[in-house]
């Protein structure tokens, strides 16, 4: 095992990845969060969305060009694809029965990727209800989980497990209206062994820990860094705190 899959795979402690919308981010507001990351530290960097006018490769290269950490695609899908990223975040989205986005866009990137050499974390992308529609759920044309049905989440995360997934991303939607449910993160923590990634509508640290608290070995936050990079500072603190303990 090498690569970031190492880290994460090591329960012990606990990461915090930050989302970059390439779209949302003028050079300026890249150099400013780009200071911000290099004086806090996140463990991780994940770049993508679920339809973008900009190219990925701009903002991934500036990335790693103004940072030390690892760089990964988080793709909306298949033409999200930089041979500058470190990883990528191989994403099955396990919640919709849409088939292009189960196999159909990896069997497109498969050949892009061998060539290239990147690491990739084969994961399971749970889409979870949140109160809003959300652009995953329109591009996707799945369903989300209904926020109330535990049993359903936790038997699609096992399902996951026993595929051979090596991650699980429970996702509420980005600026989603609330986070996945604490009850729904500790039940699936229960019942897998695989590192367990939590985002969307996450807007405080304190949310954050109760997330963390309940299961989530990585949480991602992205949209409230595109008004207050300064706060990517919040995440950290609270990441170096829980790893102290
Ligand atoms: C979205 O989980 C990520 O895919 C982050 O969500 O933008 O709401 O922080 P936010």
């Amino acid at each position: 095992m090498t690569g970031f899959y190492e880290q994460l795979h090591d329960r012990s402690r606990k990461r915090f990845a930050l989302l970059v919308d390439p779209d949302k981010y003028d050079d300026r507001a890249l150099e400013v969060l780009i200071r911000h990351i290099n004086q806090d530290q996140p463990d991780l960097l994940l770049v993508g969305g679920s339809i973008l006018f900009n190219p990925i490769e701009i903002t991934i290269t500036a990335l790693k060009l103004g940072t030390r950490l690892p760089v990964f695609i988080f793709p909306g899908n298949a033409i999200q694809l930089s041979d500058r990223a470190d990883g990528i975040l191989f994403l099955s989205l396990i919640s919709g029965r849409n088939p292009e986005f189960l196999i159909g866009n990896h069997v497109l990137a498969a050949p892009h990727l061998n060539r290239s050499g990147i690491e990739v974390i084969p994961t399971g992308y749970m889409l979870i209800e949140n109160g809003r529609s959300t652009s995953v759920e329109y591009m996707s044309h799945t369903s989300p989980i209904p926020a109330g049905k535990t049993e359903i989440a936790v038997a699609t995360a096992m399902a996951g497990e026993m595929l051979g997934l090596k991650a699980i991303y429970l996702e509420a939607g980005s600026g989603a209206a609330h986070p996945v449910g604490l009850e729904m993160i500790g039940a699936i923590r229960k019942n897998i062994s695989l590192p367990l990634i939590v985002g969307g509508g996450v807007n405080s640290a304190e949310t954050a820990e109760e997330l963390y608290n309940a299961g989530a070995d990585m949480v991602v936050v992205g949209t409230i860094f595109e008004k207050e990079p300064g706060r990517v500072r919040d995440f950290c603190a609270l990441r170096d705190k829980l790893n102290r303990k």
